[in-house]
C-alpha cells in the first residue's frame, strides 16, 4: 500500500517513478508510434465472437483517461443483443439516408468520396459489439441535486482515443461512427437525461476481406511547428 500524505485534508500518494534511459526511451517511443500507425478505421467486420472480458478490459482502459476535475463524465453502453443491434441499424440508416440525400453539402459528399461510404450500415448488425459512449454533462446526487461536470467533450474525446488504442492493442478493429443526429440512441437504450450520445463504436475482428482506403498520414514537417 502506498504511503498517503494529507495536504489540506486531501490524500496524496507519491507518483515518482523509475523511467527509461535515453536509448530505451527513443526505442519505445518509436515502436509505439510504428505500431499505432498500423491502426486503421474499419467498416467490414467479421461476426466472429469476441470474449466479453476483452471488451471489459478495453473499456476499463478507456476509463483511465484524464477528465475535468476527475469527474469521469462517461458511460459506455455495450450492445451485443441482436434485436437491439437491428434497432440501432434501422434507426441509424434512416438518419444516414436523410443525411446522404438531403442534409450533407456537395463539398462534404465530395470529401467523403475517397472513403466510399453511403447510408447502408450493415456493420451495426455484423460486429459482435457496439460500444456507445455517452457523455454526462452533469450528475444527480442522492438528494436529486444537479452537479456540473467539466470539459466533458474533451474528456470523452480522450477516453475514446484510449478506447481505440486499447482495441488496436487487443488485435481488434473498430469504427468511429457518428450517425447524425444520434439522439435515437438515447431513446433506444433508455438513457437518463444527463447523458448524451457521443460516439458509436462497432468493435470486432476485421472481415477476411477488409478493404480500407489507401490514405497517407501527415508527415512530421506538416505536423509540428517548433518555436
Ligand atoms: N456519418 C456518415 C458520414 C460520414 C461523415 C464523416 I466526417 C466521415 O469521416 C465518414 C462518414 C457515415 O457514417 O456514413
Amino acid at each position: 500500500m502506498p504511503e498517503i500524505k494529507i495536504i489540506n485534508g486531501f490524500p496524496f500518494i507519491n507518483y515518482a517513478k523509475e523511467t527509461y534511459d535515453a536509448n530505451e526511451m527513443l526505442q519505445k517511443s518509436q515502436s509505439f508510434y510504428e505500431w499505432m500507425d498500423t491502426r486503421r478505421t474499419v467498416r467490414n467486420f467479421s461476426d466472429k465472437a469476441v470474449a466479453k472480458e476483452v471488451v471489459e478490459n478495453i473499456i476499463m482502459t478507456a476509463s483511465t483517461a484524464p477528465s475535468g476535475a476527475h469527474k469521469q463524465p462517461w458511460t459506455f453502453c455495450v450492445v451485443s443483443d441482436p434485436v437491439i443491434k437491428k434497432q440501432i441499424r434501422e434507426a441509424a440508416e434512416q438518419e444516414e439516408y436523410e443525411s446522404y440525400n438531403n442534409r450533407m453539402s456537395e463539398e462534404w459528399l465530395h470529401d467523403l468520396a475517397p472513403l466510399q461510404t453511403d447510408w447502408h450500415k450493415p456493420f451495426l448488425e455484423i460486429a459482435p459489439y457496439l460500444i456507445i459512449v455517452f457523455k454526462r454533462s452533469y450528475e444527480f446526487d442522492e438528494a436529486n441535486k444537479k452537479h456540473q461536470n467539466y470539459y466533458v467533450t474533451e474528456s470523452c474525446g480522450i477516453a475514446c482515443g484510449f478506447l481505440l488504442a486499447a482495441i488496436h492493442n487487443a488485435g481488434l478493429a473498430a469504427l468511429t461512427h457518428t450517425p447524425s443526429p444520434m439522439n435515437f440512441l438515447t431513446k433506444l437504450l433508455n438513457r437518463p437525461e444527463n447523458e448524451k450520445p457521443f460516439l458509436l463504436i462497432p468493435i470486432g475482428y476485421a472481415a477476411e476481406e477488409c478493404l480500407v482506403p489507401d490514405i497517407q498520414r501527415k508527415k512530421i514537417g506538416e505536423l509540428i511547428v517548433e518555436y
